[in-house]
């Protein structure tokens, strides 16, 4: 097949995903054009059968905003044409379905060009109910040929905020379990830390919706009853105040703020356990990524989590904002050899069995095949 992708390429879930479906697709043959503004962060050039085409969005002194949605729906029915795209696969529906619908209907009499909107979470949870964005994220959905959700409870929140009738096909992430996997030793962990000290890891965005500076508060409790140093890899708002409360609690010396990461596969396996303290997480893929990395997450029960982490088979789960609940389970796992163990196997074995991208490249490309056989 022929597939144009269009995503966010910045440091966001649903970049990362799209990134790495499109490189498994060109793995298995399909021929895979990311259309974007930049390259996609985790995308090396050179990849057979991957194409990169830039969206420029050109301005002028009477743009106060540039119209970025009509230049990325001209790139994408070009770039349709040219290269006689099959489909449009866009993840995030703000702006990218609006602007596939737009390409489609360009093309219209030229050639027939089906679009699926794949549906991350703020784009629903935050941005897409926020009123000046609902009609046209609901109108987009509906148009959409074919529409997936990184877990139920997203589909479920679609429906209840969206009203939409049409099926939505729960498609959930996926991990490359080759790439992503355990390194019993750590001993690059040696780089952050002494050999004392078990490493944390924290990995986002650094948006308010992750609640980072819960990180620092775990860290400080973990602190008083067992060693350990908190890596925190990403960039965002909330970085400064997060270095500042490091700085407030003394713990400067304790936490290393690592910036934006390319290559986090051989970052999180140094690490005995994930934070993953959010607000709201419609599926949360880092923490598949630990788990799949024998590193066990600790996260919130929101959302579509538990969904991929079973409170205390794999992961530990407690509500957002009870630091204290997941700085005892995080000493629990830094003093409990045997557990951490066992959970760091559970989560290995969850991650290839269920969310592997072997079992997950299958279930797109089928619903590929239904989209444009429809
Ligand atoms: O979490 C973010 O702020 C980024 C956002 C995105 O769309 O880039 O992430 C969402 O998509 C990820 C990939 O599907 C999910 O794993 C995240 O849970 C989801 N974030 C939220 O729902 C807050």
């Amino acid at each position: 097949m022929n597939i144009g992708i269009t995503c966010y390429p910045t440091y966001g879930g649903s970049g990362i995903v799209a990134t790495e479906l499109g490189l498994e697709l060109a793995n298995r043959g399909h021929e895979v054009h990311f259309i974007t503004y930049a390259n996609p962060i985790r995308l090396d050039p050179g990849i057979p059968r991957i194409h990169y085409h830039e969206v420029e969005v050109s301005t002028y002194p009477l743009f106060q905003y540039p119209p970025y949605s009509l230049a990325l729906a001209s790139c994408m029915a070009e770039v349709a044409e040219d290269y006689a795209l099959d489909l449009l696969h866009v993840h995030y529906a703000i702006p990218h379905s609006i602007a596939a619908l737009l390409a489609q209907q360009m093309l219209a009499g030229v050639r027939r060009l089906p679009f699926i909107t794949t549906l991350h979470g703020t784009d629903i949870t935050l941005v897409g109910v926020d009123r000046s964005y609902f009609p046209i994220t609901k109108f987009s959905i509906e148009k959409s040929n074919g529409i997936t959700s990184v877990s139920e409870y997203l589909r479920r929140r679609t429906v209840e905020v969206f009203g939409v009738s049409g099926e939505i096909r729960v498609i959930h992430n996926f991990v490359n379990c080759d790439l992503y996997h355990p390194d019993d030793e750590k001993k690059g962990a040696a780089d952050y830390a002494p050999p004392d000290e078990k490493l944390l890891i924290h990995l986002s965005n650094f948006r308010p919706v992750k609640r980072v500076i819960d990180c620092i508060r775990i860290l400080a409790e973990v602190r008083k009853r067992a060693p350990a140093h908190l890596l925190m890899v990403g960039d965002g708002p909330e970085r400064g105040p997060a270095e500042h409360l490091c700085r407030e609690l003394g713990l400067e010396r304790h936490v290393s703020f690592l910036g934006k990461q390319n290559h986090v596969e051989r970052l999180i396996p140094l690490a005995h356990v994930l934070l993953m303290p959010s607000e709201l997480e419609s599926f949360g893929l880092v923490a598949l990524e630990a788990m799949a990395c024998g590193v066990v997450p600790v996260a919130t029960r929101v959302g579509g989590v538990p969904e991929l982490i079973t409170d205390g088979e794999d992961g530990f789960l407690e509500a957002a904002g009870d630091t204290a609940a997941m700085a005892a389970r995080v000493v629990t796992l830094l003093t409990d050899d045997q557990l951490h163990y066992r959970m760091a196997k559970a989560g290995r074995w969850n991650a290839a069995e269920r969310f592997c991208s072997e079992k997950t490249i299958p279930e797109y490309e089928r619903y590929y095949e239904q989209v444009m056989g429809s």
